[in-house]
């Protein structure tokens, strides 16, 4: 398509589409009308995909995610189909700035953080490779929410991406479902029939996901809960308006919301109830799929594979075998072995309120004909196992990571370390009853979205050097390494990274209204806010580095910007502690004439995959210091490497992976391993005796409970303090001296920007392997038995 065509294709829909003419036209028409005019070019690849499916009768791959972390979808696709400099044109040529009409877009927020952007990383590997399959989840009417702070403290506001036409999909009215809830089961002639009481339509709502050079695109589709019957009239001509409405109410609450906690299921039943809906929904569909090109049921795992993303489906498995046995008469042990062919699971954490389990009775009340089922699929386990301890229904609930495990062929963590963590704890016992069923699928990110879209400089740079086939084949970025030799090279490396970071600059100034120094160290977190995590580690470094500093102003410091991002689930007060404290901190340290450019802290609000694209590009240092064993991959870790960020961190998650294969020598290190984390622990008095011997950790913390960042309250921060100082359980105090050492080799590093530059651009050359193009490719391989299409 050449630029013409496109602004011929962009002014047809400005003005069939949207009814606008060039002369009233706003950046959010010419932005739909774009988004218009590229998704006319995916449709081809997205049919011609399908009837290669079809013809080749491959065995298709089903991504059931309750989030999908998918951001904004039209650079990507203009990226995708080579439309970069077509767009650059029309736009120019209507009067428009390119990057204001892309910013015009919403950030499609359907997921709280690592496990629903992997979610949408896959999507676009699995179209860029020709793997045939579908995402499906929730068409959310709000995303997560939005943050705001006020005073410090985290607000959250009612997100709204819909409030605007969604550009990208087809709405398909004729693919609903019924989905029945509670109710009773009745046996009719020798069958289990289930009797819902109650039910909502879930209707089907499509976006193309195109893959890279237009090759290929698949189906991200998401279910929207609507009413069977929409208005009572009856009620409404009684004058009952509110009541005429009800019906409608109900069903829509189940995709009004994404819980945005993502340890903790909350809101129990609604949330049972989302997990249900879109599961149910889902595999209603793949079996009308299957069934319109075979007749044997028992086929399914040879054409059908199901991917688990974590337990929130995990309710698949009792249904597909209702739908086997009740609805089509296949045996029940015939039923489990069938599903168990098709499901595969994926765990995504080892902290233990995040492994979902319901109560019986509201498992009971809400789907009584499947707790029925996973009674006897346990029966049946127990048949086959008897000595095992394992049990998937124990005091009085259904553990669904035990019922996941029990019904997957396969069971995947999601990097080296994490998976033998599975093996060892969580899922020990049904390890040692399975021994082949857990494999490990190292997490994996997008270079398309991660270094093409987000960071053009490098990408231009990388290119002119080694062509352009690293975008769909990332390792080839090992090419790199013989130009790293190369002054000239490093020089050009050096470059892009200080104007990605000028531009930054020039972005917190305008959103934080701190100026900060582009020649300083960015040191970035960003995540969500969550104590294994330990933000509060690095904001007590930012406390004793600022003492150090005050105290020997001339010393030769590195000078820091201290950068933080991420949510804090609105229930989890100590996380929304935490926020505050950065914040509280922040104001102290930024009006310090002492310190001054030396160190700043900011915390832009409202972290999210969009602000994640601007941060990262200009990162030096990657702040991945989670307890060890507690992060069961990262994914941010890998964006950094690519990006040419150093990582401090752990030997914790994929950090592990990226420290083998960037060299110990071009990674910061410290902390205890997951063993010694452990060990320490044993010990009631560890985070006392670490206090005790650092007295740069006890003057931090005495700081904070002075009232010195609170306007002299000494009771803000009474909850943190408590925990540091009595039980310590993510260990932040028995790491701390560790953390700090390895942040004053890291200054020491960054005093030399040879050095420096030349360990960053190793970093980007040998992180090739982190593309999830090579996840998929493992996942095909191991898991679903698929071959790329392409
Ligand atoms: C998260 C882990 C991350 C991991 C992502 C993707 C959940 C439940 N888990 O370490 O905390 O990178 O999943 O696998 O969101």
């Amino acid at each position: 398509m050449t630029a013409d065509d496109l602004r011929a294709a962009l002014l047809r829909h400005l003005q069939y589409s949207l009814g606008k003419d060039r002369g009233t036209a706003t950046v959010y028409d010419i932005r739909m009308a774009l988004t218009l005019a590229v998704r006319d070019q995916v449709v081809t690849p997205w049919f011609e995909s399908t009837r290669q499916t079809y013809a080749a009768q491959s065995k298709r791959v089903y991504y059931l995610s309750l989030e999908f972390l998918i951001g904004r979808l039209l650079e990507d696709a203009v990226n995708n189909l080579g439309l970069g400099k077509a767009t650059q044109e029309t736009l120019a040529g209507l009067g428009f700035d390119t990057a204001e009409v892309l910013a015009n877009e919403p950030d499609a927020a359907l997921g709280n953080g690592g496990l629903g952007r992997l979610a949408a990383c896959f999507l676009d590997s699995m179209s860029t490779i020709g793997c045939p399959g579908m995402g499906y989840g929730i068409r959310y009417e709000h995303g997560l929410f939005r943050q705001r702070f006020h005073e410090g403290r985290q607000v959250e506001e009612a997100e709204d991406w819909l409030r605007e036409r969604h550009g990208w999909e087809f709405e398909r009215p004729e693919v609903s479902m019924l989905i029945g809830f509670g109710g009773h089961v009745d046996e009719v002639d020798g069958r289990m029939e289930w009797a819902p009481a109650d039910a909502v339509m879930a209707m089907a709502h499509d976006t193309p996901i195109v893959g890279w050079q237009g090759k290929w695109a698949n189906t991200l589709r998401l279910w929207g809960a609507e009413p069977i019957q929409t208005f009572d009239l009856d009620a409404f001509n009684r004058g009952d308006f509110v009541g005429a409405t009800a019906q409608e109410a109900f069903a829509r609450t189940i995709s009004r919301v994404l819980y945005p906690d993502d340890t903790t299921p909350e809101g129990k039943e609604l949330r049972l109830k989302q997990e249900y809906f879109f599961t149910a929904a889902s595999l209603r569909d793949i079996l009308r799929r299957f069934l319109t090109e075979y007749d044997d049921l028992t086929l399914l795992p040879e054409k059908v594979a199901i991917q688990l993303n974590d337990t929130h489906p995990a309710i698949a498995g009792p249904e597909l075998v209702r739908i086997l046995h009740d609805e089509h008469g296949m045996a029940f042990d015939q039923a489990v072995d069938i599903a168990r062919g098709t499901l595969a699971f994926t765990n995504h954490t080892l902290l233990p309120e995040a492994l979902e389990s319901w109560p019986q009775d509201l498992m009971g009340r809400v789907l009584p004909r499947h707790m029925q089922i996973i009674a006897r699929i346990e029966e049946a386990f127990l048949a086959d196992h008897p000595d095992s301890p394992i049990r998937i229904l124990d005091a009085g609930n259904v553990k669904m990571g035990e019922l996941s495990f029990i019904m997957a062929h396969r069971v995947n963590g999601v990097s080296a370390l994490h998976t033998e963590l599975v093996k060892s704890t969580v899922f020990a016992e049904l390890h040692q009853t399975f021994p082949d069923r857990i494999v490990s699928q190292t997490n994996g990110v997008t270079p398309r979205r991660w270094v093409l879209g987000a960071n053009p400089r490098l990408s231009a740079l990388i290119t002119d050097t080694i062509g352009d086939g690293w975008v769909d084949d990332l390792e080839a970025l090992q090419m790199l390494e013989p130009h790293i030799e190369d002054a000239g090279f490093i020089e050009a490396y050096a470059t892009a990274k200080t104007e990605n970071k000028a531009e930054l600059a020039a972005w917190i100034k305008d959103t934080a209204g701190v100026a900060v120094d582009p020649a300083a160290m960015f040191d970035v977190q960003i995540k969500r806010i969550h104590e294994y995590k330990r933000q509060h580690m690095n904001i007590l470094e930012t406390i004793a580095l600022w003492q150090a500093m005050r105290a020997a102003p001339d010393a030769g410091w590195t000078p820091r910007v201290k950068i933080f991002g991420g949510k804090a689930a609105p229930g989890y007060v100590r996380a929304k502690e935490v926020v505050r404290l950065i914040n509280d901190v922040a104001r102290v340290i930024n009006a310090d004439p002492v310190t001054g450019d030396m160190l700043k802290v900011v915390y832009p609000a409202n972290y999210n995959v969009t602000m994640a694209e601007k941060l990262i590009p200009a990162s030096d240092l990657s702040e991945q210091i989670s307890t060890a064993g507690k992060e069961a991959s990262g994914t941010g870790n890998m964006k950094f490497a690519l990006n040419g960020a150093l990582t401090i961190g752990t030997l914790d998650g994929a950090n592990v992976e990226i420290r083998e294969r960037v060299g110990a020598e071009n990674f910061f290190l410290f902390g205890m391993t997951a063993e010694e984390v452990v060990a320490c622990r044993e010990d009631p008095q560890h985070q006392a005796k670490a206090i005790a011997a650092s007295p740069r950790l006890a003057a931090a913390l005495g700081a904070i409970g002075a009232g010195t960042f609170s306007e002299g309250d000494t009771e803000r921060y009474a909850g943190v303090l408590g925990d540091l100082r009595g039980h310590d359980y993510f260990t932040v105090c028995a790491d701390f001296d560790s953390y700090w050492d390895a942040q004053r080799t890291v200054d020491a590093a960054f005093a030399d920007p040879a050095r420096w530059m030349r360990m960053a651009a190793l970093n980007t050359a040998r992180s090739g392997w982190f593309s999830s193009d090579r996840t998929i490719r493992g996942y095909m391989a191991d898991i679903w038995g698929i071959k790329p299409l392409i």
